[in-house]
């Protein structure tokens, strides 16, 4: 073995840097979740605020450096005497004071403003209401006075839209989202829309959202929250105007039960008995034709479960954390260019495109997939209680009906 010269060495730092820089660099074409690659106004109103201060801030900084640098090599301990020792430079004090005090009160400015205009909800498009729980957000679209959703009137039936995981927006509007929690603080995060906003139990938090394109907006909760804190995502979809109006209407079909003497029709059976008490489907009957409403406050700590009423016109499921579209399908739709997104994200899951391997191994076993419980509370659920999807001890022959039964729910 060669003893590694100096230079070889740090030839070898270098090249490690380099290599470094390399992959970093790389990671940076493929980030969804990019804060300096802003979508809409929100966004680049922090944007163009974060810009000028990062550049001041890298500029004091790399003056700093400087300044320690050559001290260090100028004043290094050669054997000299210790220099005579002076204080009392009164205008170099002063200086020092006046001169952070004016670049922190000129950064003041601007900061301050852009946090007012990002809280103005005035004069909102769209208003939508935000839940978060352990671990997966909820979004549910009031109608307003006039009838209209999200500044949309639907064409055919009304009613109201629940959904979960990813949040349908309109392009070009100013939505105004009110958001709450049902157990801990969770933060609301799309950083290509806007920056991060808690969203705490017992109170109501708004905050704004544009989107200048169709496309999907990732993002993931930002407060920790509990044991599956990471797979708790979320994705704003934007769709423009024409788009958008198809997928209010669609989300407003009346129910369609399965055909009968189908997989799916005894899906529907099996649905109504071992998931209806916590997952809302509108419009489904039981046997007697009596309307099913899920009553989750009974079954689940934070007092809901998702509604499924659509679940294949969304493409991510359990708290956006997993696909509901192989890969193919998937990259088809998330890489679209702006102008050929909606018509793709609106055909939904279909038959060929479905995860099925990762909804059956949820069906299976959620919580095997998405830590929700310790093991001491897997012992002794709180009050009964379970926290997210529950161990249903499901056979396969039910897990194929009821995939086939959700995969009709669009
Ligand atoms: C005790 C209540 C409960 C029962 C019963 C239950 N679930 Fe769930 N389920 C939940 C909760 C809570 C979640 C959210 C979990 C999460 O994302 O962390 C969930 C999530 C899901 C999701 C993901 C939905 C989405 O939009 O992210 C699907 C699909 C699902 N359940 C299907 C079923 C099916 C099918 C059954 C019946 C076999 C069933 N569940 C029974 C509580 C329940
Ligand atoms: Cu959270």
């Amino acid at each position: 073995m060669t003893e590694s010269s100096p230079l070889r060495s740090r030839l070898r730092t270098a090249a490690l840097v380099g290599v470094g820089a390399v992959v970093l660099a790389s990671c940076a074409q493929d980030a969804p979740q990019d804060t300096w690659d802003p979508a809409g106004s929100e966004a680049q109103r922090i944007h163009d605020l974060q810009w000028p201060i990062f550049m001041i801030a890298g500029i004091v900084g790399l003056i700093v450096m400087a300044v320690v640098a050559i001290c260090v090599v100028k004043f290094k301990d050669r054997g000299q005497p210790i220099p005579e020792q002076s204080h009392g430079k009164a205008w170099l004090e002063y200086m020092f004071i006046a001169l952070p005090a004016v670049l922190l009160a000129g950064i003041a400015v601007p900061t301050v403003a852009t946090i007012i205009e990002l809280n103005d909800t005035d004069d909102a498009d769209c208003v939508i209401n935000v839940t978060g729980q352990q671990w997966w957000w909820e979004y549910d679209y009031p109608i307003a006075g006039d009838g209209s959703i999200c500044g949309y009137m639907p064409t055919g039936e009304t009613g109201t839209i629940v959904t979960s995981g990813q949040m349908v927006i309109p392009t070009d509007a100013k939505v105004v989202i009110r958001g709450t929690s049902r157990d801990v603080i969770h933060s609301f995060w799309v950083p290509r829309l806007n920056g991060k906003r808690d969203m705490v139990p017992g109170g109501v938090h708004t905050w704004n959202f544009n989107a200048n394109e169709p496309g999907i907006y990732a993002g993931q909760c930002a407060e920790f929250c509990g044991l599956s804190h990471a797979n708790m995502r979320m994705e704003i979809v934007a769709l423009d105007a024409a788009d958008f109006q198809s997928w209010i209407d669609n989300q407003l079909e009346p129910y369609q039960p399965p055909e009968e003497g189908t997989l799916a029709a005894e899906g529907e059976a099996e649905f109504v008995a071992q998931c209806a008490r916590c997952h809302q489907v509108d419009g489904l009957t039981d046997a007697d034709g009596n309307l099913v409403v899920a009553h989750p406050e009974d079954q689940v700590y934070s007092g809901a479960a998702p509604n499924l009423t659509n679940l294949m016109t969304r493409n991510t499921f359990a708290g956006a954390t997993w696909d509901l579209l192989v890969e193919d399908c998937r990259d088809e739709v998330w890489d679209a260019p702006a102008d050929e997104f909606g018509p793709l994200y609106l055909e939904g899951v279909t038959d060929e495109c479905l995860n099925e391997t990762q909804l059956k191994q949820w069906l299976r076993n959620a919580p095997a997939m998405k830590p929700m419980y310790t093991d001491a509370e897997l012992l002794e659920p709180t009050d009964g209680l379970v926290r997210g999807m529950p161990y249903l001890a499901l056979s396969e022959d039910q897990i194929d009906k009821l995939v086939a039964y959700l995969l009709e729910r669009k």
